[in-house]
């Protein structure tokens, strides 16, 4: 029997659904999703194994023009995915008007590796607006398979896996075959926590916070969590906590329930804000936090 093995990576501007899409390809929620950019700021690995192949995703932060030293690190990620993959997915939004960085989208589809393009949340957009962006698409990138789907609603996602398995080269597994991910338990804590907080706090804060998991103890039926959510200043850690601690009850109610069906078993969270000034700019915190390659 032969084997199939390779890299398939995801990438494409901020928003556009990577996150959606790489979860609903491996059929579990890796990757947290939001409707903020830079939601995902990791290069985060979902493996998808069955007997005659294996699939390594990976989902990326969106491509930016690095801002700070933060950004930086999450556009290296970016480009370490172009580096190694056997497969690239680009995915744009149907509705999108132009195509932000053209010199990064022509730099994609002038190398060697396949490209599979995808136009995601046509659920959004007339047939009209969809056939025409389908022609656009084609006629740009005539080497490129394009797909339309809807990540949100799992439109079109299983001709797009046949495609990525008709395409995958033959090798042997890069990683055990009961093997679903690269992070460790405590990254996805540190995501979930993150998550609630681009969910309920405005402007910077959540550009701000940094989540660390200080402890994990899993036991027969509970695990016990402590993690550290990092603000940039003191004003920042008010706001996270709230009146009488309310907001950060919220975070930790919401993450613990989440959580609990991720590791389908009880939960028990320790939330504690902490002032570290200026991480995000700061290349050895950065480091730290798992931010170098
Ligand atoms: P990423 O930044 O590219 O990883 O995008 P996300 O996966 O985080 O999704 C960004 C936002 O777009 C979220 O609010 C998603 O729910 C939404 N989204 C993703 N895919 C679709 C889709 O197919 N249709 C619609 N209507 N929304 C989607
Ligand atoms: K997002
Ligand atoms: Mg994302």
């Amino acid at each position: 029997m032969t084997h199939k093995a390779g890299f398939v990576n995801i990438i494409g501007n901020p928003n556009v659904g990577k996150s959606t899409l790489m979860n609903a390809l491996v059929g579990e929620k890796l990757s947290i999703i939001t409707p903020k950019a830079q939601t995902t700021r990791h290069r985060i690995l979902g493996i998808v194994n069955e007997e005659d192949y294996q699939i390594v995703f990976s989902d990326t932060p969106g491509i930016i023009q690095p801002a700070y030293e933060l950004q930086a690190s999450m556009m290296d990620f970016v480009k370490s995915a172009l580096d190694d993959a056997d497969v690239l997915i680009y995915m744009v939004e149907v509705g999108e008007k132009e195509l932000k960085n053209e010199a990064f989208f022509n730099k994609i589809i002038s190398s060697k590796i396949p490209v599979i393009l995808l136009l995601n949340k046509i659920d959004k957009s007339t047939q009209g607006e969809v056939e025409e962006k389908v022609e656009y698409w084609k006629i740009k990138v005539p080497n490129a398979d394009v797909f339309v789907i809807s990540a949100l609603e799992k439109f079109n996602i299983t001709a797009v896996f046949e495609k990525i398995k008709e395409l995958l080269p033959e090798g042997a597994p890069f990683y055990p075959k009961d093997q679903l991910t690269d992070k460790p338990e405590r990254f996805f804590v540190n995501e979930k926590i993150r998550e609630k907080i681009l969910m309920h706090y405005k402007k910077e804060i959540p550009y701000s916070v940094e989540v660390e998991t200080e402890s994990f103890i899993e036991e027969e039926t509970i695990v016990r969590i402590r993690s550290i959510i990092m603000v940039e200043r003191e004003t920042q850690k008010g706001i996270i906590i709230g009146h009488k601690g309310s907001a950060l009850k919220r975070v930790g109610a919401e993450a613990r329930k989440d959580l609990e069906q991720f590791f389908e078993k009880k939960v028990f969270i320790e939330l504690y804000v902490k002032v570290n000034k200026n991480w995000r700019s700061d290349k050895s915190q950065l480091k730290r936090f798992g931010y170098n390659q």
